[in-house]
């Protein structure tokens, strides 16, 4: 491997093996490691780690980490450690299925974190200190400085707080991702200023990010692509979603609410958000802007058709085709693309002051628009609340999607309550799902219920949700927000039993 993307003579002096890195971490500790959505994850040093903790583990002993990143990786980080049982605590995002399995077993604490809120949190010591960052970067300039990578994260933060930092620095990944980035970091209280960011594009910080030489214990060099993420062609249900979501957007453009070239989207991950991108970039907008936190293969597929003109975010997650044409055209993308500190892409003030059009999947939402994205019955986590909270709750238009049902039909996902609540009914604005969008804006809650049962539940369940939201009705518990206490979650109980709800 060439030495030249290490240009500083005294970060150069400290390079070695992935291995002779990962023993400068100890059992015990808590890692900040680099990573969003399988990109800009060290790919190295957390294999050698989890060999590390594998040896022990057949030893006879206990070797787990506190692990601390920007959101889910990939299986040669989450998956490996997951594997050799070396989590203790993992935050505030991830969705390996080795971790979902950990953390449902309760052999791992899960701390699932408004993502724009871990940097601060950490700086405040919540989480314990932070004994070593382990970040993925491009390159080191001559005076110490780093080139981000793919994903900036909480990286900064980390870079900050450790005691110990390890680099690695990783030739696979394309070195015209310099100047990509904006790095800028946000003071804590009482010293925080206003962040100055009053469009999507706006830069208000500097390319790279700084660490204290001193505190620099390893430089490993490798040469690894990305996990790269796989989208299936958007399904009839995706596309119906999806065809909602523009008429609406339609609608709202016509009524004079949001301008003719929308308002800054954000776009959570998954197939369906992907759809609503494809059908945006298929309609007549132009123009478009997007305040997000992870690019997709659907605005980059806006942003080569000419339809995106910039978007902000803290991480790509991107398809291997879709990677081919970002590494290939990296200098046309890098004028439409800002890579973000995540407490920065979605920062509450920054989402409030652009009025953000969010659109973010969930699990099940009741009938009066709180919104389940996270625990699969109430008790089991699927992956994580992520930036929806962050996003949602300062949103212009916040909008959550997902098909009617789920398992096959088994289960619907409008329900009478949900099972645990991670956006409240005064947060959601609009429901969707293949049936039909509910409005919920303006709506009690009662007006509410009518809507997100005749436009979005499955005519399979209707009658039953109709039937539920009757007899609340007549009960004499309250007409606010009527419930049957006794029978809210009767729906829930028969799916445990692998029952039809
Ligand atoms: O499970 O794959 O085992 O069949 O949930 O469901 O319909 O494929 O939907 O991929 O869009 O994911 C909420 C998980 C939706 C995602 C969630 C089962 C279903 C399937 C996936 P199987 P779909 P999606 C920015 C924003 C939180 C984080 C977030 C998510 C699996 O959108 O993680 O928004 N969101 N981040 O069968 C039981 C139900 C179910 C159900 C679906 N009601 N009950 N299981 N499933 N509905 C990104 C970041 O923050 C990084």
């Amino acid at each position: 491997m060439s030495e030249s993307r290490i240009h500083n003579a005294a970060l150069r002096s400290k390079i070695m093996s992935a291995d002779e890195a990962a023993a400068l971490i100890r059992p015990g500790d808590n890692v900040g490691m680099s990573g969003f959505t399988g990109s800009g994850h060290p790919k190295d040093v957390p294999q050698a780690l989890a060999r590390r903790m594998a040896a022990a583990n057949e030893r006879g002993e206990t070797f787990r980490i506190g692990l601390l990143t920007g959101a889910s990786t990939a299986p040669e980080l989450d998956g490996a450690l997951f594997k050799a049982n070396g989590v203790s605590m993992r935050l505030p995002y991830q969705s390996d299925p080795d971790g979902r399995s950990r953390i449902n077993s309760g052999d791992s604490w899960y701390i699932d974190a408004h993502l724009s809120e871990v940097a601060q949190n950490t700086a405040w010591g919540h989480y314990g200190k932070l004994d070593v960052a382990l970040i993925e970067i491009v390159a080191i300039l001559e005076d110490g400085r780093l080139v981000p990578s793919t994903s900036v994260g909480n990286n900064p933060t980390w870079l900050e707080q450790a005691d110990r930092v390890i680099l690695e620095v990783n030739a696979g990944l394309n070195a015209k991702l310099e100047g990509m980035h904006d790095i800028y970091s946000i003071a804590l209280p009482p010293n925080r200023q206003p962040i100055p960011i009053t469009k999507p594009g706006d830069r208000i910080g500097e390319p790279y990010m700084r660490v204290d030489p001193a505190k620099v214990v390893a430089v490993v060099e490798t040469n690894c692509p990305d996990r790269d993420t796989q989208f299936s062609a958007p399904d009839e249900n995706s596309r119906l979603i999806a065809a909602h979501i523009l008429d609406f957007l339609d609608y709202e453009v016509k009524k004079g609410h949001i301008p003719a070239n929308l308002l800054p989207l954000q776009s959570g991950v998954g197939n369906v958000a992907n759809a609503v991108m494809a059908g945006l970039n298929e309609s007549a907008y132009e123009n478009l802007t997007a305040c997000t936190e992870v690019l997709q293969d659907g605005m980059l597929d806006m942003i080569r058709s000419g339809k995106l003109v910039c978007a902000s975010a803290t991480a790509i997650s991107l398809s291997k085709e879709a990677l081919a044409d970002f590494n290939a055209n990296l200098d046309i993308y890098r004028k439409r693309i800002i890579l973000r500190p995540q407490e920065v892409s979605n920062h509450p003030e920054v989402v409030r002051r652009l009025g953000v059009i969010t659109m973010n999947g969930m699990l099940e939402a009741d009938i009066y628009g709180n919104v389940n994205s996270t625990h699969v019955l109430g008790s089991r986590m699927m992956n994580g609340l992520g930036g929806s909270g962050d996003f949602t709750r300062n949103a212009y238009l916040s909008i959550f999607m997902t098909p009617s049902m789920a398992k096959n039909g088994a289960l619907s996902c409008i329900v009478p309550m949900v099972s645990h609540v991670d956006h409240t009914e005064h947060d959601v604005q609009v429901l969707v799902t293949e049936h039909g969008l509910a409005d919920l804006r303006g709506l009690a809650p009662r007006q509410r219920a009518k809507l997100v049962i005749e436009k979005c539940a499955d005519p399979k369940f209707r009658p039953a949700l109709r039937d539920y939201l009757a007899r609340a009705e007549k009960g004499a518990n309250g007409q606010q927000t009527p419930h049957l206490l006794g029978e809210a979650f009767d729906w829930h109980l028969r799916a445990l039993k692998g029952e039809s709800m």
